[in-house]
């Protein structure tokens, strides 16, 4: 028996018998022991706010705690004000929160957090159970100049990029000394802001996917960090590595966050000695309007033939959009904004954020329908405001990537229970009419040539759409 079987265990004999949950990677072996343990009824909750809120409910009216499970920091942090309403009413809950396994949190991955400091100011109790039995220009110029004799070596090096070095200026210079010295450029895997489309220099992100990543990393000597890390997996998982680089490479640091990655840039081009045109040209994705039926191949076809100059695309496709990227380089000139702590629920806030900040530009928010469901509240405030976002749900009716995180932490073949925290399909959720109920006009596809059109019109059109892809 796992830490995690013998905590529902513990839970259904101390007479918690109701779990409100929202679980991510870290708590999949929570999930994995309900199909093991008799007597916990588990109840998902698409937004931690209403996962806190219905233990709140529970205890007023049955005077028994229920128990919740939630992801890591930011998933408690989401779930805290209603925490906060429960503290005040004196209402018993049994907070569940996943932590990083132990040591993967001193790689600072994306989701590492103060959890126990989060906790503390909602709850009567806080306990870490630490394993499974106790449950600027001119000094980037001189770094620059030296960076510059691990590209002038010969070695297969990657000149590894974020931030403002992926401004279209950035990754022109990047193109340069590609092109001059023969490195590789990618962007890690997800980014603030990223120029892209025709014209621009296209890169690829280190995928998610850890068996993807670490073949693409594999015969690198050499990693130049542009105000990025040392590349990390999101999650620790059996058997595989926390850190991406191949054993042997030697990473060196640029420019850290926030500094003028730009300036280094320009600066390791001329120490290099490349020139604009040693940028070599790129052979980019054909674009083509798909027809027929509606693969994640034929919407990124699709999104690249639409995509209007000078949108800013805000990406929360998660395993739908695992593919987009090389289509859509071939996109009329975008911007591409990223999710950067790895808490769902970002796109549609941050869309409806860049929407009154840029209101010439056309916004499309690429997300989820498990990720819309957390704070589609946005959608009123669109139709409010009358912003140029056009929102396009993802329908696969699943939490897709956790049923793959479910292998991926060895937990084995789910069973119905476990499938039901992952399956967002009963009922069904109806995208359209969600969006009239919020003031904004929405259209259900299936096919790509209603897709193609929807997109067409969505574009066109002033104000805020919703497009369901039905998949
Ligand atoms: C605040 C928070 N809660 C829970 C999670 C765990 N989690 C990661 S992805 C995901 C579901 C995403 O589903 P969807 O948006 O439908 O994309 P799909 O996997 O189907 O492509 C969940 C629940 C998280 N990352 N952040
Ligand atoms: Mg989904």
């Amino acid at each position: 028996m796992n830490g995690a079987e013998s905590l529902v265990r513990t839970l259904v004999a101390g007479g918690v018998e109701v779990c409100f949950a929202n679980p991510g990677t870290s708590e999949m072996h929570f999930v994995a022991a309900l199909d093991r343990v008799q007597g916990m009824r588990c109840v998902l909750g698409l937004f931690e706010g209403v996962v806190t809120g219905a233990a709140d409910g529970y205890f007023r009216m049955k005077g028994t705690p229920a128990s919740t499970l939630l992801h890591l920091g930011p998933g408690l942090a989401n779930g805290l004000a209603n925490l906060h309403n429960a503290k005040k009413a004196n209402s018993g809950i049994v907070n569940i929160v996943g932590q990083h396994a132990t040591y993967h949190i001193e790689y600072n991955a994306p989701l590492t957090s103060d959890i126990e400091g989060l906790a503390r100011p909602m709850s009567a109790w806080v306990r870490t159970s630490p394993d499974a039995k106790s449950v600027a220009a001119d000094g980037a110029a001189a770094i620059a100049a030296a960076k510059s004799e691990v590209l002038r070596g010969g070695e297969q090096a990657l000149l590894l990029l974020t931030g403002s070095a992926l401004t279209e200026r950035g990754l022109a210079l990047a193109a340069q000394i590609a092109g001059k010295t023969g490195c590789k450029v990618m962007g890690q895997t997800y980014n603030p802001r990223m120029a892209r489309g025709r014209g621009r220099f296209s890169i690829d992100r280190i995928p998610y996917v850890i068996e993807q990543a670490l073949p693409i990393l594999k015969g690198f000597r050499h990693i130049i960090l542009v105000e990025t890390n040392d590349p990390v997996a999101f999650f620790a998982y059996p058997n595989k590595p926390s850190l991406l680089k191949p054993e042997g490479c030697e990473v060196h640091r640029m420019t850290s966050g926030g500094e003028n990655s730009v300036a280094a840039l320009e600066a390791l081009a001329s120490a290099v000695g490349a020139k604009p045109q040693d940028a070599k040209p790129q052979a980019l994705v054909e674009i083509a309007k798909p027809t027929g039926a509606l693969t994640h191949a034929s919407i990124a076809q699709a999104l690249a033939m639409a995509i209007p100059e000078n949108a800013i695309v805000v990406d929360e496709s998660i395993t739908t959009g695992r593919g987009f990227f090389p289509p859509t380089a071939a996109a009329a000139p975008h911007d591409w904004l990223q999710n950067m702590g790895g808490s769902i629920g970002f796109s549609t806030p941050v869309a409806t954020g860049a929407a009154v900040a840029c209101p010439d530009r056309k916004v499309i928010c690429l997300v989820g329908d498990g990720s819309a469901m957390y704070t589609l509240q946005s959608l009123w405030t669109q139709a409010r405001e009358g912003l140029n976002v056009t929102t396009i749900v993802f329908a696969n009716r699943i939490y897709q990537i956790l049923r793959g995180e479910f292998d991926g932490v060895g937990a084995g073949e789910p069973g119905q229970r476990a499938l039901d925290m992952l399956k967002i399909d009963r009922p069904a959720i109806d995208w359209v009419s969600l969006a009239k109920g919020m003031g904004v006009p929405g259209r259900a596809v299936s096919n790509a040539d209603d897709f193609n059109k929807a997109l067409a019109e969505a574009i066109a059109e002033q104000g805020p759409r919703l497009i369901e892809v039905q998949m």
